[in-house]
């Protein structure tokens, strides 16, 4: 009997001793977790003041596009697209696309249009009627885009384009991935990003 106790003893000082070094092994991985956070706060801290340094040297001298396009291309079928993080007019969204030698999406079909809205939401599109009120092009391929009467793909909202004040000659994907013409000097604050097809 003095030998179960003794036995019993044992194993409840192993136990203790277990669960003591249980609860220094929690507080390590606790300790390492708060180092861990740390760390990455200060990582996400600097990307942010690099990304503020590169936007804000952009638009001083604009040549640095390129390095904007931070994201890995998303891949459609054919087409490769690059996100620039920044919000631009359309000038400056397409002399961006330029510098990496890609331009300013143009949307042949509705499977197209449905992954450029989904994926991205609003952004600018390449098209424009800047040459002649009314007749709309794409800028980079230089094909025509059909008004809603007209045949072929398009996806202008209902009594879109609309020129308003005379000055609405850049096009837009706008809210359901419906188009609309606006004006190419606005800086879009909703548009938060600028897509550029390769
Ligand atoms: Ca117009
Ligand atoms: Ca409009």
């Amino acid at each position: 009997m003095e030998y179960v106790k003794n036995e019993l003893n044992t194993s409840f000082a192993n136990v203790d001793e277990l669960n003591s070094k249980l609860a220094e092994n929690n507080m390590t991985i606790a300790t390492l977790e708060t180092n861990l956070r740390s760390a990455l706060n200060m990582h996400e801290r600097k990307l942010t003041i690099i990304s503020d340094i590169l936007i804000s040297k952009y638009r001083e001298d604009g040549t640095n596009c390129r390095l904007l396009g931070l994201s890995r291309p998303v891949m459609y079928e054919k087409s490769e697209y690059i996100v620039v993080n920044t919000s631009m007019n359309f000038q400056d969204a397409t002399e961006c696309c330029k510098q990496m030698s890609a331009h300013l999406p143009e949307v042949q079909d509705r499977e197209e249009n449905d992954f450029l809205w989904k994926s991205f939401g609003y952004i600018f599109l390449g098209g424009t009627d800047l040459e002649r009120e009314g007749l709309w092009k794409w800028a980079h391929s230089g094909t025509s885009i059909p008004l809603r009467s007209q045949a072929g793909f398009q996806n202008w909202r209902d009594g879109e384009p609309n020129n308003v004040k005379g000055n609405e000659n850049c096009l837009e994907l706008s809210t359901s991935g419906y188009w609309n013409d606006l004006s190419c000097g606005v800086h879009m604050h909703r548009h938060m990003k600028v897509v550029c097809e390769l």
